[in-house]
């Protein structure tokens, strides 16, 4: 059960993925290796690769003559997450990242950046030694939407009248398209058919939903040692994610005066995280976030279903559960 299972299944495709990942952050610039491996080899779960190799081996990929494309497109996927999280922690000014002192508090906000347009640069030739096109549009895709979600979210920041329906489409964009796209190119380099293209698509998605939120519930109730980041930087980036959207909605006239003179004027005081804590536990906010997600979850694992049941497939069910329950 967790994640065990995929990991295990897909064990020798995740070597070579990791030895991929290791010779393409090579460069005689010496600041680019050092900076991509401290993010990289700080112990992320690699998710997303994962989910690549187990979509193409649940479609019965077969690698033929040893091209390794399915290794050199989950290695892409990883260099793009790579990349939106050295961008993401200077778009939101993060300091921690899986326990680590972010690279940009170490090299600076140049250096992440750059780097992080490296690594998106050796994502896209990996793809082309691959030679699917398809595989090609939907990862060059994926970036374009990333980038859209997170621009979406910079113009709702701060905004308490955000919509439900605004913040879903900040995380499809920002987070699930990725997942989308990791799990999608998995039947399309296997050369299955549309539906189950749409199929592992739809997977991807909704479990990248509910990776999100729960992610954004975590941000108020979790703990930066089991998050290996600090918690509040939603709160004090006047980011205004579900538990905020339903909780304003519920929300008295004192409580509304709260959230306007934190999240939109930006004028938080040291125990103010602890209040809106205890404003989203009071109004079961962030319970109800977890709950979307797990509702999310279930859609991803009724995708599976058009896949034959075997190892993979249960072992993907499992992801579900991994990350609707996961501590980090
Ligand atoms: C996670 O959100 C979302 C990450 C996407 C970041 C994408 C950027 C555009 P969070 P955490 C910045 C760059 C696009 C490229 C390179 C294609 O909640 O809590 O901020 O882990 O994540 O900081
Ligand atoms: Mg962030
Ligand atoms: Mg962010
Ligand atoms: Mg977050
Ligand atoms: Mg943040």
């Amino acid at each position: 059960a967790g994640l065990n299972d995929l990991v295990a299944l897909v064990a020798d495709g995740m070597k070579r993925v990791n030895s991929t990942i290791l010779s393409r952050t090579g460069s005689d610039v010496a600041m680019i290796p050092e900076v991509a491996n401290h993010l990289i080899a700080s112990g992320g779960k690699r998710l997303r690769p994962i989910l690549t190799l187990a979509c193409a081996q649940l479609c019965g990929y077969v690698d033929e003559a040893g091209k390794d494309g399915d290794v050199k497109l989950a290695a892409s996927v990883e260099f793009m997450h790579t990349a939106t999280l050295l961008h993401d922690d200077v778009v939101d000014e993060s300091d921690m990242r899986r326990g680590r002192v972010a690279a940009r508090i170490k090299w600076g906000n140049e250096a992440s950046v750059l780097v992080g347009d490296f690594l998106l640069g050796q994502a896209f030739r990996m793809m082309v030694e691959v030679g699917s096109l398809k595989a090609l549009d939907i990862l060059s895709a994926a970036a374009t939407v990333i980038a859209e979600g997170e621009v979406m979210q910079l113009a709702a920041a701060k905004n308490l009248e955000t919509s439900e329906d605004a913040y879903l489409a900040v995380i499809r964009g920002k987070t699930a398209e990725l997942f989308a796209a990791a799990c999608e190119v998995g039947p399309v380099i296997a050369q299955r058919s549309e539906a189950e293209q749409a199929a592992a698509r739809s997977y991807g998605m909704n479990l990248g939903i509910a990776f999100q939120l729960i992610d954004d519930a975590l941000d108020y109730g979790g703990t930066s040692t089991e998050l290996g980041k600090n918690v509040g930087d939603d709160f004090r980036e006047g980011k205004i994610t579900l538990p905020i959207v339903l909780a304003y909605r519920r929300s008295d006239e004192e409580e509304r005066g709260f959230w306007r003179r934190t999240l939109t004027r930006g004028e938080i005081r040291d125990d103010d995280l602890a209040t809106a804590l205890s404003i989203l536990r009071r109004h079961g906010t962030l319970e109800e976030t977890v709950a979307r997600a797990r509702h999310y979850g279930e859609t991803a694992k009724a995708a599976l279903d058009i896949f034959p049941a075997g190892p993979v497939r249960s072992a993907l069910l499992d992801a579900v559960e991994f990350c609707v329950a996961r501590a980090h």
